[in-house]
């Protein structure tokens, strides 16, 4: 059957691309989606505004042309697509009200909170300390009001998943693997087996692969601050110490400031443009068959200078247990190298049996050293990163095998992989 349209928007890293997929999933519905979308690249295109003037992700185009924007109302109409009786959506006035109610609740009332709890500490916006504080009560307090719902339900509307929930887990899956550790959710123990229970059904592991929280994510400074730091940096390079003494006792006492202090911006961004560029690669990449075509492309256009590979295992294989785990940790360790990501690519293959399995693959990245960016990961530390020499006709072929998921060099048979681009 052809797709009914076309979710668009980056497919990796974005929960709210993963509802309209995960309902399609549920219904057995074909959607079509954009696996080399580029973040702020496409959005803000011409041709993209003209159709969806927000400039935001994920918006839908029906195969008759329909226009809709907004993940939960995509979801929605996805779900409308099984007809009068979908089994995602209420079957009376009361069970549809009842479903607009928590979506409601989950956009308007919980994702503010999750996001201004978060954001700021992941960088993406201004770190204002009152600010965030109150965002992580709000957060906390609509977590507690959540798990007194579902202490004797086990989904939101009737007795049965609905539209609600898939939007919910959604929603909840920034904080559960971003904020939450598992001291923290023992305190909202029904909306832990709540949110279990959803990621574990099929149709939710077929889009996405959830690892929960092992460590709260760590403060990183925004763009804008960290090129505020910098030009900062850039006037005033001999400051006297007593000044600067002063200067830190008055931030001490501004509470608005007690971010992190501003990094620099990536020391990447300051080597010499690379002949090859990492998006051009990602993109040809996603739409061409990996052998031959795609790697013959990247040895055509590969720049030794810009670029370096290594090889990446991972150093407790002896710890691993059911294959499926070992890939969401695979996407838990991708999660949390998101800053590299416009540095680096790579394929990490989850390889062997259940109870017998290893993590194995090859990572591209920017410059000649393993870049900060992939270092500064929480879980870094349980990956060895070992220099690899592509012009190495054995390295080459692993090379080229890892980023197929396929072929005689791969050290064991391969279950399953990601791709981190
Ligand atoms: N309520 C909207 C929010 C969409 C939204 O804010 N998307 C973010 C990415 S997750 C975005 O497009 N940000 C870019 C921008 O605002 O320019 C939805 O659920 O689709």
């Amino acid at each position: 059957m052809a797709p009914i349209g076309t979710i668009i928007g980056p497919t990796t890293n974005n929960t709210r691309n993963y509802k309209a997929r995960i309902v399609a999933q549920f219904l057995g519905i074909d959607l079509a989606t954009t696996p080399d979308f580029v973040m702020n690249v496409d959005n803000k295109k011409e041709e993209y505004l003209a159709k969806y003037p927000a400039g935001k992700v994920p918006v839908f185009e029906g195969a008759d042309g329909f226009h809709l924007t907004d993940s939960s109302a995509i979801a929605y109409y996805v779900a409308s697509q099984a007809g009068s009786n979908s089994p995602l959506l209420g079957q009376t006035a009361e069970e549809t009200a009842e479903i607009l109610q928590y979506m409601f609740f989950a956009e308007a009332d919980l994702m503010p909170a999750i996001a201004g709890t978060l954001y700021s500490i992941q960088g993406f916006i201004h770190y204002i300390k009152p600010a965030q504080q109150y965002s992580e009560e709000q957060c906390f307090r609509f977590l507690g009001v959540l798990d007194a719902i579902l202490l004797s339900k086990t989904f939101l509307v009737g007795e049965r998943i609905t539209i609600a929930d898939i939007i919910l887990a959604c929603d909840l899956m920034t904080v559960y693997t971003a904020y939450l550790t598992s001291e923290d959710r023992k305190k909202y123990r029904n909306v832990t087996r709540y949110f279990k229970t959803m990621i574990n059904q099929p149709a939710f592991k077929a889009v996405i692969e959830v690892t929960l929280c092992v460590e709260r994510v760590k403060p990183q400074p925004s763009a804008k601050d960290a090129k505020k730091a910098e030009k900062k940096a850039e006037k005033k390079p001999a400051e006297q110490p007593k000044k600067a003494e002063k200067k830190a006792k008055e931030v001490d006492e501004d509470e608005e400031m007690e971010a992190p202090a501003p990094k620099p911006k990536s020391k990447l961004d300051l080597l010499p443009p690379p002949k090859m560029v990492l998006d051009d690669w990602k993109r040809f990449y996603s739409n061409n068959a990996t052998k031959p075509d795609a790697m013959n492309w990247l040895w055509e256009h590969y720049d030794d200078e810009g670029y370096s590979f290594w090889k990446v295992e991972y150093k407790y294989n002896d710890e691993l247990a059911k294959l499926f785990m070992t890939n969401n940790l695979i996407g838990g360790h991708f999660n949390r190298l998101e800053r590299a990501r416009k540095y680096a690519f790579g394929n990490l293959l989850t390889l062997g049996k259940d109870d017998d399995n290893m993590i194995w693959g090859y990572f591209m990245v920017r410059g000649k050293t393993i870049p900060e960016e992939v270092a500064d990961a929480a879980d870094f530390e349980s990956f060895a990163w070992t220099a690899a020499d592509h012009n190495d006709p054995k390295t080459r072929a692993e090379i080229e095998d890892c980023f197929a998921w396929e072929g005689p060099s791969l050290p064991r048979e391969c279950y399953d992989g990601k791709t981190f681009k």
